[in-house]
């Protein structure tokens, strides 16, 4: 019996997944909020699951860590998706990518005269491909976290974020100027893993391809 691991981030990802997990037949036999633990088991003696940060998933499914995960569309995109067969959007854990400013900065204008814009994102990828097609000249500072601090320092003119209610940007006086893209999650599959265990890794993506939430309008 080969093991099969499956790579999730605490928080909003872990939570949306459990209950495709139930549908596979799989039950996390701990809580990731109260455990320590960076493996936790399931009532699967034949699957685990491993904790990594959101950013790392890809990483951890590309190199065999894991042979299959849950991560963003906006993480896949920066991480390049190299190795992995993505065969899942699982519409959970959704948001938006968009571009922000102070409610005072007029962004429209700064674009329209062609203005150099500072802009501060984590999604440096998404970020240049979104300004380059629309031929704004950007100025790139890559941050980790709390982008929202950026335009409220002078660090930036702008951000590139995800939103989701918008009360983030609410609560920091920051506006929503344009839409870049929806975000979902999606189940990735390590290519050789899908090879050598295709058997098990089949029901699991079967499972979770029938247990997907419905299109909400
Ligand atoms: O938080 P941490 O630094 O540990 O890691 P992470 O932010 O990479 O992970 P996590 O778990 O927060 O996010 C994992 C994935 O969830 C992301 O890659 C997205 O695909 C998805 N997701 C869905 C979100 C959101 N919705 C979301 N709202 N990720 C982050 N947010 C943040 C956003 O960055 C902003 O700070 O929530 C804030 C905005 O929310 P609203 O509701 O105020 O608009
Ligand atoms: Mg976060």
């Amino acid at each position: 019996m080969s093991m099969i691991t499956l790579a999730l981030s605490k928080g909003r990802i872990f939570d949306e997944t459990l209950p495709l997990l139930a549908a596979a037949g799989i039950e996390v036999l701990e809580d990731p909020e109260k455990s320590r633990k960076l493996i936790l088991p399931t009532n699967r003696p034949d699957v685990r699951v491993v904790l990594v940060r959101a950013t790392d998933v890809p990483t951890y499914v590309e190199y065999g860590g894991a042979d299959i995960g849950v991560t963003g569309k906006d993480t896949l995109i920066e991480h390049g998706g190299q190795g992995l067969y993505q065969p899942l959007d699982l519409r959970i854990a959704k948001c938006r990518v968009s571009v922000a400013v102070r409610s005072d900065f007029d962004y429209a204008q700064a674009v329209r005269q062609g203005s150099r814009l500072k802009v501060a994102t984590k999604y440096t990828s998404i970020a240049r491909e979104f300004f380059a097609a629309k031929g704004v000249h950007v100025d790139m500072v890559k941050l980790y976290g709390s982008m929202e601090l950026a335009p409220l320092t002078g660090l930036a003119d702008a951000i590139v974020d995800l939103v989701s209610t918008g009360n983030t940007l609410k609560a920091n006086q920051l506006v929503e100027v344009a839409r870049i893209m929806d975000i979902s999650s999606y189940l990735v599959v390590n290519q050789a893993a899908l090879k050598l265990k295709q058997a098990p890794l089949r029901r699991i993506i079967d499972a979770f391809a029938s247990a997907i939430p419905a299109e909400k309008n």
